[in-house]
């Protein structure tokens, strides 16, 4: 295991709600570089910047028109490029989301494609006489039709995001290069936008429903050609850099995932999937209100350690990004227990195997920002989704509610850094509004608070590159049926982690059978956690790491 990656941290930017320079009230480039020795502070590796290219914005830049160029709200293509030098100036590596299963309508390439049936771009897109029952993943048919030349092309997103043919050959090579421009300005790797998606069954058949009416993904999920474009893509590309690559999996399995990830497939490092972040989905069903179902989050969470592991896989670790609520929200408690449930939850994470990704704002314990209106709400998933249970008939306050637990804006709020207005995001008016606890939580708070969730942060990732059992210990859950704790134990021959973390607001206790001649807490939540013992107590949210010998 000698990739420098699997030892690395990474802090995900949203760079629309990140800092703004210019008073736009858009975050942009410049307001990054003014963010990286905070960054560096932190003691992250690599920064992950979601979509800064050309885009009309309609999905916040995952609807991309130029590959070749910086959006204009963001900077200019000169702003990048000292971005990036001054990021590796830092000892620090950046990479690139690369949303590659579709493009913008307003994309050059649609465009020509649109214009006729013979033009050279047309099959760079999926048109159809006859469009499947498929629905998009933002709600509503996955197909539109366009007059010019009378047939449907496929969007599993929003209808201003064409999806590519994979299936072209010319296409993917377009992409391949595009790739090699931005390996050849310096990046050092991407995330892979739904990667998992690009290849489609060529049959195109109806869904018969038997998951959900029109569900579809059984058809362009894990697709029959995607290991195959994968492994092309890394032959044509990646192979010639010395890159970090983590691909976006939607709905996939772990058996892909360890073929996506297992350094003798040659295809990407590692794998972002979502079973974790479905545990308060009723019945499956994102657009309900759900409480988290704690015994399926240890048993996901472990069965996705123990059988990557097994399988040579490697996992990107994680709670939030930009599609997520705040997990602090969500799976702990963001009143009076916001600080202790926050460094609880990123104990629980970063003792894993894995490469753990920190969201921005997670890192001080931004909360959902609590919108009571939709107006309030920038999301085109939210939207559509206001429309669609409009039209089922539900009542705005539950719909409002629901928007409330589930919506992707509880992510997009900008980065609270200080108690000046617009929490010193924008001089401007902010594109989104900001939480109104700015105030109390911000980022200049935190780092002039030992005790703060910062800190915490902080300590994890310098842990991650001292102790090896972290990065290559086996993993083995325990107590699995225990109702408010989740433990853990991490070997590596005679040494041991134990990681205990209670995940709820009542005193409890969990019992073991570990032994050990040395036991010291590697990190605690609380400043006088228990030592080592056959039965330890926890307080509210306390978490301890224990390092056997
Ligand atoms: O997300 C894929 C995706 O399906 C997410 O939108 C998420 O799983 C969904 O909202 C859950 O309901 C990627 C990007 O992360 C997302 O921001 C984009 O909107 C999407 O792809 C299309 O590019």
């Amino acid at each position: 295991m000698n990739e420098w990656w699997r030892k690395s941290v990474v802090y995900q930017i949203y760079p629309k709600s990140f800092n703004d320079t210019t008073g736009n009230g858009v975050g942009d480039l410049k307001g990054i570089q003014e963010k990286l020795d905070y960054l560096k502070n932190l003691g992250v590796d690599i920064l992950w910047l979601t979509p800064v290219y050309a885009s009309p914005q309609k999905d916040n830049g995952y609807d991309i028109s130029d590959y070749y160029s910086i959006h204009d709200e963001y900077g200019t293509m000169k702003d990048f490029d000292e971005l990036l030098e001054e990021t590796h100036k830092r000892g620090m590596k950046l990479i690139m989301d690369l949303v590659v299963n579709h493009t913008s309508t307003e994309h050059n390439w649609f465009k020509e494609s649109r214009s006729s049936k013979d033009n050279k771009y047309r099959n760079f897109y999926i048109w159809r006489d006859k469009p499947t029952n498929w629905e998009s993943k933002f709600g509503g048919n996955a197909w539109e039709y366009d007059e010019a030349t009378g047939q449907y092309y496929l969007h599993l997103f929003d209808v201003t995001q064409a999806d590519l043919n994979w299936e072209n050959e010319e296409m993917r090579q377009h992409v391949y290069d595009m790739m090699h421009f931005w390996f050849q300005k310096g990046i050092d790797g991407f995330r892979l936008d739904v990667i998992n998606l690009i290849s489609k069954d060529q049959n195109f058949p109806d869904d018969d429903g038997s998951v959900a009416p029109g569900d579809g993904r059984k058809f362009y999920t894990d697709g029959p050609r995607v290991h195959e474009y994968l492994k092309e893509m890394n032959q044509e590309v990646l192979s010639k850099y010395d890159a970090i690559t983590v691909g976006e999996m939607s709905s996939t399995s772990i058996e892909h995932c360890i073929q996506y990830s297992n350094p003798s497939s040659k295809e990407l490092s590692m794998t972002f999937n979502f079973h974790h972040l479905k545990v308060d989905y009723p019945n499956g069903e994102k657009w309900a209100i759900g409480e988290m179902d704690f015994h399926a989050l240890k048993q996901i969470l472990s069965k996705w350690q123990v059988e990557m592991n097994k399988g040579g896989g490697w996992n990107a670790l994680f709670w939030c990004n930009h599609d997520q609520p705040r997990v602090v929200s969500r799976y702990g408690q963001d009143k009076e227990y916001r600080v202790d449930s926050a460094k609880m939850l990123a104990t629980t994470v970063h003792l894993m195997q894995g490469t753990p990704y920190i969201y921005q704002g997670e890192e001080f314990g931004m909360t959902n920002p609590g919108f009571t209106s939709i107006d309030q709400y920038r999301d085109v998933e939210t939207l559509n989704y206001f429309s669609i249970m409009k039209e089922k008939g539900i009542a705005e306050e539950e719909i409002m509610a629901i928007i409330q637990q589930k919506s992707r804006d509880n992510s997009r709020t900008p980065v609270q850094w200080n108690s000046d207005k617009n929490a010193g995001f924008t001089t401007g008016t902010p594109w989104i509004g900001v939480s109104e606890n700015y105030p109390e939580i911000n980022a200049e708070a935190a780092v002039a608070d030992e005790n703060s969730i910062f800190y915490h942060y902080q300590k994890l990732i310098q842990l991650r590159k001292e102790y090896d059992v972290i990065t290559t210990g086996d993993y083995k859950l325990l107590s699995a049926e225990h109702e408010d704790v989740f433990a853990y134990v991490r070997t590596n021959g005679d040494e041991q982690l134990l990681v205990v973390n209670n995940f709820y607001d009542k005193t409890t206790s969990f019992t073991h059978n570990l032994t050990a001649f040395t036991a010291e807490i590697l990190i605690s939540n609380y400043k006088d956690s228990k030592a080592f013992g056959e039965s330890i107590t926890l307080r509210p949210y306390e978490s301890v790491v224990y390092h056997l010998r």
